[in-house]
Protein backbone atom coordinates (compact mmCIF):
# COMPACT_ATOMS: atom_id res chain seq x y z
CA UNK A 1 0.00 0.00 0.00
CA UNK A 2 2.97 2.08 0.98
CA UNK A 3 4.31 1.64 -1.68
CA UNK A 4 1.64 2.32 -3.88
CA UNK A 5 0.99 5.50 -2.31
CA UNK A 6 4.22 7.41 -1.70
CA UNK A 7 6.52 5.73 -4.60
CA UNK A 8 4.51 8.00 -7.30
CA UNK A 9 5.00 11.23 -5.14
CA UNK A 10 8.78 11.11 -6.10
CA UNK A 11 8.19 13.14 -8.55
CA UNK A 12 7.84 15.97 -6.30
CA UNK A 13 9.81 14.68 -3.36
CA UNK A 14 12.70 13.25 -4.56
CA UNK A 15 13.39 11.42 -1.19
CA UNK A 16 9.79 9.15 -1.91
CA UNK A 17 12.28 7.57 -4.72
CA UNK A 18 13.78 5.24 -2.36
CA UNK A 19 10.18 3.15 -1.56
CA UNK A 20 11.21 1.82 -5.82
CA UNK A 21 14.09 -0.37 -3.76
CA UNK A 22 13.25 -3.72 -2.84
CA UNK A 23 16.05 -3.63 0.08
CA UNK A 24 14.23 -0.80 1.68
CA UNK A 25 11.04 -1.89 1.88
CA UNK A 26 11.87 -4.99 3.01
CA UNK A 27 14.23 -3.81 6.16
CA UNK A 28 10.85 -1.69 7.01
CA UNK A 29 8.91 -5.10 6.08
CA UNK A 30 11.10 -6.69 8.80
CA UNK A 31 11.29 -3.64 11.63
CA UNK A 32 7.15 -3.33 11.14
CA UNK A 33 6.52 -7.08 11.72
CA UNK A 34 8.54 -6.87 14.78
CA UNK A 35 6.55 -3.99 16.13
CA UNK A 36 3.09 -5.40 15.74
CA UNK A 37 4.72 -8.83 17.28
CA UNK A 38 6.07 -6.41 20.55
CA UNK A 39 3.16 -4.64 20.62
CA UNK A 40 0.43 -7.37 20.47
CA UNK A 41 2.39 -10.10 22.00
CA UNK A 42 1.89 -9.32 25.36
CA UNK A 43 -1.87 -8.64 24.88
CA UNK A 44 -2.41 -11.46 22.94
CA UNK A 45 -0.57 -13.70 25.38
CA UNK A 46 -2.79 -11.88 28.49
CA UNK A 47 -6.06 -13.04 25.94
CA UNK A 48 -5.40 -16.23 25.11
CA UNK A 49 -4.75 -17.25 28.96
CA UNK A 50 -7.94 -15.11 30.23
CA UNK A 51 -9.91 -17.30 27.53
CA UNK A 52 -8.42 -20.23 28.61
CA UNK A 53 -6.88 -21.35 24.88
CA UNK A 54 -4.07 -23.22 26.16
CA UNK A 55 -2.57 -26.51 25.33
CA UNK A 56 -3.73 -30.01 26.37
CA UNK A 57 0.02 -32.09 26.54
CA UNK A 58 -0.17 -35.51 25.22
CA UNK A 59 0.00 -38.05 28.59
CA UNK A 60 2.21 -40.47 26.02
CA UNK A 61 4.93 -37.97 25.63
CA UNK A 62 7.66 -37.15 27.88
CA UNK A 63 7.01 -36.40 31.32
CA UNK A 64 9.13 -33.18 31.26
CA UNK A 65 6.51 -31.75 28.90
CA UNK A 66 3.52 -32.29 31.77
CA UNK A 67 4.10 -28.65 33.41
CA UNK A 68 3.45 -26.93 29.97
CA UNK A 69 0.11 -27.97 30.43
CA UNK A 70 -2.30 -24.75 29.40
CA UNK A 71 0.26 -22.72 27.95
CA UNK A 72 -1.64 -20.45 25.62
CA UNK A 73 -1.19 -21.91 21.93
CA UNK A 74 -2.54 -20.26 19.04
CA UNK A 75 -0.01 -17.69 19.08
CA UNK A 76 0.65 -18.42 15.17
CA UNK A 77 -2.36 -15.68 14.81
CA UNK A 78 0.47 -13.00 16.05
CA UNK A 79 2.49 -14.49 13.41
CA UNK A 80 0.14 -14.51 10.96
CA UNK A 81 -1.15 -11.17 11.18
CA UNK A 82 2.80 -9.97 11.73
CA UNK A 83 3.63 -11.60 8.07
CA UNK A 84 0.23 -10.26 6.27
CA UNK A 85 0.10 -6.82 7.61
CA UNK A 86 3.67 -5.72 6.47
CA UNK A 87 3.60 -7.62 3.24
CA UNK A 88 0.54 -5.54 2.30
CA UNK A 89 2.21 -2.26 3.72
CA UNK A 90 5.84 -2.74 1.96
CA UNK A 91 5.16 -5.05 -1.09
CA UNK A 92 3.91 -4.07 -4.55
CA UNK A 93 0.80 -5.74 -4.68
CA UNK A 94 0.52 -6.33 -8.38
CA UNK A 95 3.04 -8.70 -8.02
CA UNK A 96 0.69 -12.15 -8.77
CA UNK A 97 3.88 -14.06 -6.58
CA UNK A 98 3.12 -12.10 -3.12
CA UNK A 99 -0.70 -12.84 -3.60
CA UNK A 100 0.09 -16.68 -4.41
CA UNK A 101 2.65 -16.76 -1.36
CA UNK A 102 -0.21 -14.90 0.98
CA UNK A 103 -2.82 -17.46 -0.10
CA UNK A 104 -0.65 -20.62 1.15
CA UNK A 105 0.04 -18.54 4.02
CA UNK A 106 -3.30 -17.33 5.10
CA UNK A 107 -5.12 -20.41 3.66
CA UNK A 108 -2.88 -23.00 5.72
CA UNK A 109 -3.24 -20.62 8.77
CA UNK A 110 -7.19 -21.10 8.36
CA UNK A 111 -6.24 -24.90 8.34
CA UNK A 112 -4.68 -24.78 11.19
CA UNK A 113 -7.04 -22.21 13.02
CA UNK A 114 -9.59 -24.43 12.61
CA UNK A 115 -7.26 -27.80 14.23
CA UNK A 116 -6.69 -25.45 17.39
CA UNK A 117 -9.81 -24.13 17.66
CA UNK A 118 -10.78 -27.71 17.86
CA UNK A 119 -8.31 -29.06 20.17
CA UNK A 120 -8.60 -26.43 22.55
CA UNK A 121 -12.94 -26.34 22.24
CA UNK A 122 -12.64 -30.79 23.23
CA UNK A 123 -9.80 -30.00 25.44
CA UNK A 124 -7.78 -32.89 23.69
CA UNK A 125 -5.10 -33.37 21.39
CA UNK A 126 -6.97 -34.55 18.48
CA UNK A 127 -8.09 -31.47 16.29
CA UNK A 128 -9.00 -32.48 13.27
CA UNK A 129 -8.26 -35.84 10.86
CA UNK A 130 -5.49 -35.95 9.92
CA UNK A 131 -6.90 -36.81 6.40
CA UNK A 132 -8.93 -33.73 6.08
CA UNK A 133 -6.39 -31.89 7.01
CA UNK A 134 -4.36 -33.23 3.89
CA UNK A 135 -6.92 -32.70 1.45
CA UNK A 136 -7.52 -28.84 2.65
CA UNK A 137 -3.64 -28.30 2.55
CA UNK A 138 -3.68 -29.97 -0.84
CA UNK A 139 -6.46 -28.31 -2.49
CA UNK A 140 -5.07 -24.51 -1.33
CA UNK A 141 -1.52 -25.95 -2.75
CA UNK A 142 -2.95 -27.02 -6.37
CA UNK A 143 -4.75 -23.65 -6.73
CA UNK A 144 -1.36 -22.19 -5.58
CA UNK A 145 0.42 -23.94 -8.09
CA UNK A 146 -2.27 -23.93 -10.91
CA UNK A 147 -2.22 -19.89 -10.85
CA UNK A 148 2.07 -20.16 -11.15
CA UNK A 149 1.69 -22.41 -13.68
CA UNK A 150 -0.81 -20.29 -15.87
CA UNK A 151 1.27 -17.12 -15.16
CA UNK A 152 3.68 -19.04 -17.34
CA UNK A 153 6.64 -19.23 -14.79
CA UNK A 154 9.77 -21.57 -15.99
CA UNK A 155 8.68 -25.19 -15.29
CA UNK A 156 12.09 -26.38 -15.15
CA UNK A 157 13.94 -27.98 -11.97
CA UNK A 158 16.74 -25.71 -10.58
CA UNK A 159 19.37 -28.73 -9.21
CA UNK A 160 22.38 -27.21 -6.55
CA UNK A 161 25.67 -28.39 -7.89
CA UNK A 162 25.07 -28.70 -11.01
CA UNK A 163 24.42 -25.55 -13.24
CA UNK A 164 23.51 -27.06 -16.36
CA UNK A 165 20.94 -29.76 -15.01
CA UNK A 166 17.49 -28.30 -15.17
CA UNK A 167 14.96 -31.09 -16.36
CA UNK A 168 12.00 -29.37 -17.57
CA UNK A 169 8.73 -30.95 -15.76
CA UNK A 170 6.06 -29.14 -18.09
CA UNK A 171 2.68 -30.09 -16.70
CA UNK A 172 4.36 -32.02 -13.54
CA UNK A 173 5.57 -28.57 -11.94
CA UNK A 174 2.11 -28.51 -10.87
CA UNK A 175 1.90 -31.44 -8.67
CA UNK A 176 5.79 -31.26 -7.58
CA UNK A 177 4.45 -27.56 -6.05
CA UNK A 178 2.03 -29.42 -4.21
CA UNK A 179 4.76 -31.61 -2.62
CA UNK A 180 7.13 -29.23 -1.96
CA UNK A 181 4.48 -26.93 -0.43
CA UNK A 182 2.21 -29.73 1.35
CA UNK A 183 5.69 -31.41 2.62
CA UNK A 184 7.67 -28.08 3.64
CA UNK A 185 4.23 -27.63 5.64
CA UNK A 186 3.77 -30.83 7.44
CA UNK A 187 7.95 -31.13 8.31
CA UNK A 188 7.59 -27.63 10.27
CA UNK A 189 4.83 -28.80 11.74
CA UNK A 190 6.35 -31.87 13.10
CA UNK A 191 9.67 -29.80 14.40
CA UNK A 192 7.01 -27.72 16.65
CA UNK A 193 8.01 -29.44 19.41
CA UNK A 194 10.09 -27.48 21.87
CA UNK A 195 10.36 -24.12 22.53
CA UNK A 196 12.00 -22.08 20.08
CA UNK A 197 12.58 -25.18 18.00
CA UNK A 198 10.29 -24.38 14.88
CA UNK A 199 10.60 -20.73 15.04
CA UNK A 200 14.17 -20.41 15.53
CA UNK A 201 15.39 -22.51 11.78
CA UNK A 202 12.77 -20.57 9.95
CA UNK A 203 13.88 -17.38 10.92
CA UNK A 204 17.37 -18.81 9.36
CA UNK A 205 15.75 -20.22 6.76
CA UNK A 206 13.53 -17.42 5.96
CA UNK A 207 16.37 -15.21 5.88
CA UNK A 208 18.62 -17.21 3.80
CA UNK A 209 15.58 -17.37 0.76
CA UNK A 210 15.22 -13.17 1.87
CA UNK A 211 18.51 -13.44 0.19
CA UNK A 212 18.14 -15.80 -2.40
CA UNK A 213 14.61 -14.00 -3.46
CA UNK A 214 16.47 -10.81 -4.25
CA UNK A 215 19.01 -12.69 -6.25
CA UNK A 216 16.80 -14.46 -8.39
CA UNK A 217 14.28 -11.53 -9.07
CA UNK A 218 17.33 -9.56 -10.35
CA UNK A 219 18.65 -10.19 -13.52
CA UNK A 220 22.13 -8.47 -13.67
CA UNK A 221 22.87 -11.33 -10.13
CA UNK A 222 21.35 -14.13 -11.30
CA UNK A 223 23.01 -13.76 -14.41
CA UNK A 224 26.31 -13.27 -12.65
CA UNK A 225 26.13 -16.50 -10.52
CA UNK A 226 24.02 -18.22 -13.09
CA UNK A 227 20.86 -19.55 -11.61
CA UNK A 228 17.65 -19.29 -13.06
CA UNK A 229 16.40 -15.79 -12.92
CA UNK A 230 12.16 -15.26 -12.25
CA UNK A 231 11.46 -11.88 -13.09
CA UNK A 232 8.79 -10.24 -10.42
CA UNK A 233 10.50 -13.10 -7.30
CA UNK A 234 12.73 -10.17 -5.88
CA UNK A 235 9.36 -8.88 -4.18
CA UNK A 236 9.48 -12.13 -2.25
CA UNK A 237 12.30 -10.59 -0.16
CA UNK A 238 9.65 -8.31 1.30
CA UNK A 239 7.43 -11.63 2.52
CA UNK A 240 10.66 -12.99 4.03
CA UNK A 241 12.00 -10.23 5.94
CA UNK A 242 8.37 -9.90 7.48
CA UNK A 243 8.77 -13.64 8.40
CA UNK A 244 12.18 -13.04 9.28
CA UNK A 245 10.65 -10.22 12.09
CA UNK A 246 7.41 -11.59 12.55
CA UNK A 247 9.47 -14.99 13.89
CA UNK A 248 11.81 -12.59 15.88
CA UNK A 249 9.42 -11.01 17.88
CA UNK A 250 7.73 -14.24 18.21
CA UNK A 251 10.80 -15.94 19.40
CA UNK A 252 10.94 -12.91 22.27
CA UNK A 253 7.81 -15.04 23.75
CA UNK A 254 8.21 -18.72 22.82
CA UNK A 255 11.91 -18.83 23.63
CA UNK A 256 12.50 -21.08 26.71
CA UNK A 257 10.54 -21.41 29.09
CA UNK A 258 8.11 -20.42 26.59
CA UNK A 259 5.08 -18.02 27.27
CA UNK A 260 3.13 -19.19 24.28
CA UNK A 261 3.37 -21.73 21.62
CA UNK A 262 2.44 -21.00 17.62
CA UNK A 263 0.13 -23.73 17.28
CA UNK A 264 -0.96 -25.24 13.97
CA UNK A 265 -2.24 -21.59 13.28
CA UNK A 266 1.44 -20.95 12.86
CA UNK A 267 3.39 -23.76 11.91
CA UNK A 268 1.20 -24.97 8.80
CA UNK A 269 1.22 -21.54 7.36
CA UNK A 270 5.43 -20.94 8.07
CA UNK A 271 5.88 -23.85 6.42
CA UNK A 272 4.07 -23.23 3.81
CA UNK A 273 5.12 -19.88 3.59
CA UNK A 274 8.64 -21.15 2.90
CA UNK A 275 8.00 -23.94 0.68
CA UNK A 276 5.88 -21.44 -1.54
CA UNK A 277 8.60 -18.97 -1.75
CA UNK A 278 11.13 -21.84 -2.94
CA UNK A 279 9.46 -22.61 -5.08
CA UNK A 280 8.46 -19.76 -6.93
CA UNK A 281 12.61 -18.52 -6.48
CA UNK A 282 12.72 -22.22 -8.49
CA UNK A 283 15.09 -23.35 -5.25
CA UNK A 284 13.13 -26.23 -4.09
CA UNK A 285 16.29 -28.27 -3.72
CA UNK A 286 18.27 -25.82 -1.86
CA UNK A 287 14.93 -25.59 0.53
CA UNK A 288 15.72 -29.28 1.49
CA UNK A 289 19.46 -28.02 2.91
CA UNK A 290 18.18 -25.31 3.91
CA UNK A 291 15.61 -26.48 5.78
CA UNK A 292 17.70 -29.50 6.79
CA UNK A 293 16.15 -29.76 10.04
CA UNK A 294 12.42 -29.51 9.06
CA UNK A 295 13.52 -32.35 6.91
CA UNK A 296 15.33 -34.54 9.45
CA UNK A 297 12.55 -33.98 11.69
CA UNK A 298 9.89 -35.80 9.24
CA UNK A 299 12.17 -38.02 8.16
CA UNK A 300 12.90 -39.63 11.82
CA UNK A 301 9.02 -40.06 12.28
CA UNK A 302 9.15 -41.70 8.63
CA UNK A 303 12.14 -43.95 9.69
CA UNK A 304 10.27 -45.00 13.17
CA UNK A 305 6.94 -45.97 11.49
CA UNK A 306 8.54 -47.51 8.84
CA UNK A 307 10.57 -49.85 11.33
CA UNK A 308 8.12 -50.34 13.71
CA UNK A 309 5.54 -51.25 11.30
CA UNK A 310 8.03 -53.69 9.31
CA UNK A 311 10.92 -54.74 11.85
CA UNK A 312 9.01 -54.37 15.10
CA UNK A 313 11.83 -52.20 16.71
CA UNK A 314 12.08 -48.38 17.33
CA UNK A 315 14.60 -46.65 15.59
CA UNK A 316 14.32 -43.92 18.23
CA UNK A 317 13.46 -43.73 21.79
CA UNK A 318 10.82 -41.52 20.61
CA UNK A 319 9.89 -39.60 17.23
CA UNK A 320 10.33 -36.65 15.97
CA UNK A 321 14.20 -36.57 16.95
CA UNK A 322 13.41 -34.16 19.61
CA UNK A 323 12.24 -36.46 21.78
CA UNK A 324 14.78 -38.52 21.47
CA UNK A 325 17.25 -36.68 22.67
CA UNK A 326 14.68 -35.58 25.57
CA UNK A 327 14.22 -39.31 26.80
CA UNK A 328 17.86 -39.12 26.44
CA UNK A 329 18.61 -36.51 29.18
CA UNK A 330 19.64 -33.74 27.33
CA UNK A 331 18.16 -30.58 28.52
CA UNK A 332 15.42 -28.88 26.74
CA UNK A 333 17.55 -25.72 25.61
CA UNK A 334 20.52 -27.56 24.93
CA UNK A 335 18.41 -29.21 21.96
CA UNK A 336 16.86 -26.19 20.78
CA UNK A 337 20.40 -24.21 20.52
CA UNK A 338 22.42 -27.22 18.56
CA UNK A 339 19.50 -26.96 16.37
CA UNK A 340 19.96 -23.87 15.80
CA UNK A 341 23.29 -24.28 15.07
CA UNK A 342 22.69 -27.09 12.73
CA UNK A 343 20.03 -24.62 10.76
CA UNK A 344 22.90 -22.20 10.09
CA UNK A 345 25.39 -24.51 8.98
CA UNK A 346 22.56 -25.25 6.75
CA UNK A 347 22.12 -22.29 5.58
CA UNK A 348 25.45 -21.55 4.98
CA UNK A 349 26.12 -24.70 2.81
CA UNK A 350 22.61 -23.96 0.91
CA UNK A 351 23.80 -20.29 0.01
CA UNK A 352 27.18 -22.01 -0.84
CA UNK A 353 25.18 -24.08 -3.84
CA UNK A 354 25.14 -20.04 -5.65
CA UNK A 355 28.80 -20.65 -6.20
CA UNK A 356 29.54 -23.92 -6.11
CA UNK A 357 28.30 -24.77 -9.61
C1 LIG B 1 2.32 -31.62 16.33
N1 LIG B 1 2.74 -30.94 18.43
C2 LIG B 1 3.43 -30.97 19.62
C3 LIG B 1 1.79 -26.64 19.99
C4 LIG B 1 2.53 -26.35 18.74
C5 LIG B 1 2.84 -39.00 13.23
C6 LIG B 1 3.32 -38.36 14.49
C7 LIG B 1 4.77 -38.39 14.61
C8 LIG B 1 2.72 -36.95 14.61
C9 LIG B 1 3.25 -36.14 15.77
C10 LIG B 1 2.46 -34.90 15.80
O1 LIG B 1 1.29 -34.90 16.07
N2 LIG B 1 3.13 -33.80 15.47
C11 LIG B 1 2.53 -32.53 15.17
C12 LIG B 1 3.33 -31.64 17.35
C13 LIG B 1 2.75 -30.10 20.72
O2 LIG B 1 2.75 -28.72 20.30
C14 LIG B 1 1.57 -28.15 19.85
O3 LIG B 1 1.38 -28.34 18.48
C15 LIG B 1 1.72 -27.14 17.78
C16 LIG B 1 2.42 -27.42 16.50
N3 LIG B 1 1.56 -28.16 15.65
O4 LIG B 1 2.58 -25.01 18.47
O5 LIG B 1 0.58 -25.97 20.03
C17 LIG B 1 3.55 -30.19 22.00
O6 LIG B 1 4.90 -29.81 21.76
C18 LIG B 1 5.42 -29.09 22.88
N4 LIG B 1 5.82 -27.72 22.46
C19 LIG B 1 6.73 -27.06 23.24
N5 LIG B 1 7.09 -25.78 22.87
C20 LIG B 1 6.63 -25.18 21.73
O7 LIG B 1 7.02 -24.01 21.43
O8 LIG B 1 7.17 -27.56 24.24
C21 LIG B 1 5.34 -27.15 21.31
C22 LIG B 1 5.73 -25.89 20.94
C23 LIG B 1 3.07 -29.24 23.07
C24 LIG B 1 4.31 -29.05 23.92
O9 LIG B 1 4.47 -30.13 24.77
O10 LIG B 1 1.99 -29.82 23.74
C25 LIG B 1 3.53 -32.40 20.10
O11 LIG B 1 4.66 -32.90 20.18
O12 LIG B 1 2.48 -32.99 20.34
N6 LIG B 1 3.21 -36.88 16.95
C26 LIG B 1 4.15 -36.78 17.88
O13 LIG B 1 4.98 -35.91 17.84
C27 LIG B 1 4.14 -37.84 18.93
N7 LIG B 1 5.10 -38.85 18.53
C28 LIG B 1 4.80 -40.14 18.39
O14 LIG B 1 3.68 -40.56 18.61
N8 LIG B 1 5.85 -40.98 18.00
C29 LIG B 1 5.71 -42.37 17.75
C30 LIG B 1 5.47 -42.65 16.25
C31 LIG B 1 4.11 -42.26 15.80
C32 LIG B 1 6.49 -42.06 15.33
C33 LIG B 1 6.99 -43.08 18.15
O15 LIG B 1 8.05 -42.48 18.26
O16 LIG B 1 6.90 -44.30 18.31
C34 LIG B 1 4.61 -37.39 20.29
N9 LIG B 1 4.15 -36.13 20.70
C35 LIG B 1 3.99 -35.87 22.00
N10 LIG B 1 4.05 -36.77 22.90
N11 LIG B 1 3.72 -34.63 22.44
C36 LIG B 1 4.21 -38.49 21.26
C37 LIG B 1 4.35 -38.10 22.64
Amino acid sequence: MLYHLLYPLHTEYAALYVFRYITFRTIYATITALLISFILGPWLIRTLSSLQIGQTIRKVGPESHFHKEGTPTMGGALILAAIVLPTLMWADLTNLFVWVTLLVTVGYGVIGFRDDFLKVKQRSSDGISARTKMFWQVLIAFIAALLLYQSGISTSLSVPFFKSVNPELGWMYVPFAVLVMVGASNAVNLTDGLDGLAIGPMIIAAGTFLLLAYLVGNAKMSGYLQITSVQGAGELAIVCGAIVGAGLGFLWFNTYPAQVFMGDVGSLALGGALGTVAVITKQEFVLVIVGGIFVMEALSVIAQVVSFRFLGRRIFRMAPIHHHFELKGWPEPKIIVRFWIISIILALIGLSTLKLR
